[in-house]
């Protein structure tokens, strides 16, 4: 979804309409009743304005990770796009800054180039606790830095003295084809004292990558929740990186960058941040930051970037484990990624996969018109490094889920969770995710996701639509729930504000969080808020 396509969108949105309407329509009607029960938990500070005006400055605030130490129980990290981190009391509810990204001319926080002004990804847009936090104090983060952008791109710890920063160097940008206009940050951060709310420690620079617009930049990063040590997966981070939009660009110099195996962009990226973890099955990188696995799929291919897992995505914006209690063997990499005009896709990632993006979108032919149309008989895509194609075909892999631009579907697909906490057991077994704009929450029974990843690209697993229980009132979506807590914390906008082509006007902005339990939340943008999924019925 990308303003500067918001005519043409809604244009083919309403002639896709008719045919897929009915579709998914057909699909979701005889679960119409599973309904999720949600409370309001928390009230993020705002960041943003009651009035504004921009494309971001409109949310009251840009909540975008929630995470929880491992095991732990006291207390919530919570970030926000804009700039904070929080850790959060889970008893009092009281928030403590305990870093702040936003170092803009004017502001206090630590890095002054960070952007946050434009496109939805941006500012502090990456958070994740190291699986041993409690111990080592360590944690990583991605933040987007516009390099125009006045001051220094050393961090700057004026209003956090606990932060040594001496000895702290940037790293020199991994190089992306096409004009440039921001940089993704890889940052791991090591705190001396994990126990208290404050941060006292370092912060090393690992990663930094040239994206080629303000659009689908780095940002999630997950690690695989049931390694312990001495598992190859231990410590062993994932990352994705967006296209940064070179995937529907009419330039040609850039069209191919999520297909291309020597650029970052359109990937997901597996790389072990510890130089002392798995010294025997890796190399270190390049820059000499981080370690790069043996068994990553390229590592031996000449020209390719070692670091990428998988390939051919637009936004993968959202990672997740679907973990398998009874053997972590089975475990999943669930990506979300945004689609351009069409699809929104749910994929199980695949070591060395190709997504197919920006040559397919969903389960079909992605023109460089930027329609879709039917595949081509010989479903093929040559493996492309530099400019120029090799000789070498593979097979796209599909995704698992997909939905359309239309009124029951959305614009632009947010988070998703296998749900594997103990409250609610109606919910197991099932895949919870939601839509950006619209708010709707669906999902999808694992077990059909899992069937659905048999290289067919035309089996899906089908996706059950979920109402939202809030006070007394029943609701089809998140969206009028935002409504009402966007007004009630007084924004001034008649609606929700900001654009989404299907919406017609006003985003939900709504994603899923799970905490270390791996029960459910629902936290949305517009409103600053963070609901708790506390009861299920229906299922
Ligand atoms: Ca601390
Ligand atoms: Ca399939």
């Amino acid at each position: 979804m990308d303003s500067d396509l918001e005519k043409t969108m809604l244009s083919r949105t309403r002639i896709a309409r008719a045919f897929l309407t009915l579709t998914i329509f057909g699909t979701v009607s005889a679960f119409a009743q599973a309904t999720l029960e949600i409370k309001d938990y928390l009230t993020l500070p705002m960041t943003g304005l009651v009035d504004g005006k921009g494309s971001n400055d409109l949310l009251l605030s840009r909540v975008n990770t929630l995470r929880e130490e491992a095991g732990g129980s006291r207390r919530f990290f919570i970030s926000d796009l804009n700039g904070p981190l929080y850790i959060v009391d889970k008893e009092t509810k009281k928030f403590t800054v305990y870093l702040d990204f936003n170092g803009n001319s004017g502001k206090t926080g630590i890095f002054h180039k960070l952007t946050i002004v434009n496109g939805y990804g941006n500012g502090l847009n990456g958070f994740y606790l190291d699986p041993d936090y409690t111990k080592t104090g360590k944690f990583y983060t991605v933040h987007i830095e516009n390099p125009a952008l006045p001051g220094s791109n050393l961090p700057d710890n004026s209003h956090f003295p606990g932060l040594n920063v001496s000895g702290y160097t940037t790293t020199q940008a991994i190089k992306t084809p096409g004009p440039l206009q921001h940089e993704g940050v890889l940052i791991e951060w090591t705190d001396s004292n994990p126990s208290n709310s404050t941060f006292e420690g370092t912060a090393r620079e690992i990663l930094r990558v040239q994206l080629n617009t303000g659009s689908h930049p780095m940002g999630d990063l997950i690690f695989d929740p049931t390694a312990r040590p001495g598992d190859p997966e231990w410590r062993v981070l994932y990352l994705e990186c967006g296209d940064g939009a070179s995937g529907e660009s009419n330039n040609a110099a850039i069209r191919s960058n999520p297909q291309r195996l020597d650029t970052l962009e359109g990937k997901i990226l597996r790389i072990i941040p510890d130089l002392n973890e798995h010294t025997n099955t890796s190399t270190v990188s390049e820059n000499g930051r981080y370690r790069i696995p043996n068994d990553n799929p390229f590592v031996s291919i000449p020209g390719a970037r070692r670091e990428i897992w998988a390939y051919g995505f637009r936004n993968p914006h959202r990672l997740s484990w679907a973990v398998d209690p009874t053997n972590p063997a089975n475990n999943r990499l669930i990506a979300n990624s945004v689609g351009l005009h069409t699809w929104e896709t749910v994929n199980i990632v695949h070591k060395g996969a190709n997504y197919g993006y920006s040559l397919r979108e969903g389960n079909e032919l992605l023109q460089r018109d930027n329609k879709t149309a039917p595949r081509p008989e010989v479903d093929k895509i040559p493996v492309q490094i530099g400019e120029d194609f090799t000789d070498v075909l593979v097979t796209p892999t599909y995704p698992v889920v997909q939905y359309g631009h239309v009124p029951t579907g959305g614009d632009a697909i947010g988070s998703g969770f296998l749900y594997n906490g103990k409250a609610i057991p109606a919910l197991r077994g099932k895949y919870v995710f939601t839509d950006i704009s619209t708010g709707h929450i669906w999902y999808a029974n694992y077990s059909e996701m899992l069937a659905a990843d048999d290289g067919k690209p035309d089996t899906l697993a089908p996706m059950h639509a979920l109402k939202l229980l809030w006070g007394k009132e029943t609701y089809d979506s998140i969206f009028p729930i935002a409504e009402i807590g966007y007004h009630a914390r007084g924004g001034k906008n008649p609606h929700l504000p900001g654009f989404a082509a299907v919406t017609n006007g006003g985003r939900a902005d709504a994603r899923l969080a799970v905490d270390a339990s791996g029960e459910l939340y629902i936290y949305t943008k517009s409103d600053g808020m963070i609901r708790a999924v506390v009861g299920a019925s229906g299922l």
